[in-house]
Parts: structure tokens; sequence; C-alpha cells
């Protein structure tokens, strides 16, 4: 039988350490945005990062979200951003031009700069599906948000050929 092959994997490692990291906040719906914020610091905290590698930014809703983090992301000081939001479903057409504009608006915002952004936005019908997603039953996406910034963070230095992610073997990344 042939041997299995055994290709060169490649991911970021769970380490915040000597990486920089903003988070974009939307208001709207604080009272579930703070705790994905919370979620999304503690993360970043667990994983090593320090007070000095983090900076919060406020904007004022969702829709808001994909130009700061363009702004923020252009600057070249971060490895990564993770942009929080909650909206949830109304009356009329309004939710689904704002979710479907700012998912589409964070998304080529990380092409353009090529700096990482997590999607920390609910999209909810109601306001319990949110509470379960910042903090109860579906745990907190926000914390999820900040691992994933991590991992993102790490990888892109590897792609990148960062000296810090230094490659052991030749021509390869590790
Ligand atoms: N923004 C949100 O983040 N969540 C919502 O649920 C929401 N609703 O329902 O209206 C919302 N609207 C504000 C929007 O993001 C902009 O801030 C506003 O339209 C000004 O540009």
């Amino acid at each position: 039988m042939a041997e299995k092959l055994q290709p060169e994997k490649m991911d970021g490692a769970l380490s915040a350490e000597g990486l920089r990291f903003s988070v974009v906040v939307s208001r709207f719906n604080g009272f579930i945005t703070e705790r994905l914020l919370q979620g999304a610091l503690d993360a970043l905290k667990r994983g090593g990062a320090t007070d000095k590698a983090v900076d919060v930014v406020h904007v004022p809703g969702s829709f808001e979200l994909p130009l700061a983090a363009k702004k923020l992301a252009a600057t070249g000081r971060y490895d990564a951003l993770i942009a929080i939001g909650c909206v949830l479903r109304g009356e009329t057409a309004h939710y689904d031009y704002v979710c479907s504009e700012t998912a589409r608006g964070l998304q080529l915002a990380q092409m353009d700069t090529g700096v990482p952004i997590m999607f920390c936005v609910l999209t909810c019908d109601t306001l319990e599906q949110a509470v379960d997603r910042a903090g109860l039953k579906g745990g907190n996406k926000g914390f999820e948000a900040g691992l994933g910034a991590i991992e993102m963070g790490q990888l892109l230095r590897k792609l990148r050929g960062s000296p810090k992610q230094a490659n052991t073997r030749k021509g390869r990344p590790k």
C-alpha cells in the first residue's frame, strides 16, 4: 500500500504576544456589544496581549464599522482587527441593508488592506438570540472573535515570512 501523503501544515499559534490589535465596537445595541467587547478583550488577554497592544474604537452603529475598520487597518499598526456589532431585526428592511453592507464593507476592508478583520456582528431576529450569544447559552461570540484575531494575526505573520516566525524548514514557513 502506498504511504500516506504527509503534507506540510500551517496555521497560526494561539499566542498574542508581540501582536497588536484594534477592536472597533458599535454603540448601537450597546447592552450586547459591550458584552461582546469584554469577551474579545478576555480572549486577547488570556492569549498574552498587553494593555498597550490593544486599542478600542467606538462607532455609532454597525453600518459605520467598515469605514473605521478600513482606516485603522490601513495605518499598518495592527496584526488583526475585531469588528463588533449587533443588528436586531425590526419591522422594516433597514435590518437587511445594515447587515449586508456591514458584512460586505468589512470583507472589502480586509481584502483591500490585507489585515484580518474578525466579523463579530450578531445578526439576530430577537434580543434573546443576541443575549444568548453575548455570554449566555451560545457562549460569547466576542471571545471567539478574539481567538480568531490571534490566530489570523499569527498566520498572516507567517505568510508574510516575518523574521519573528523564522522558518525552520528550507523554503517553507514552519
Ligand atoms: N445599527 C446597529 O448596529 N444595529 C441595529 O440593529 C440597527 N438598527 O436596527 O437600526 C442599527 N442602525 C444604525 C446604523 O448602523 C447606522 O448607525 C445608522 O443608519 C447611521 O448611518
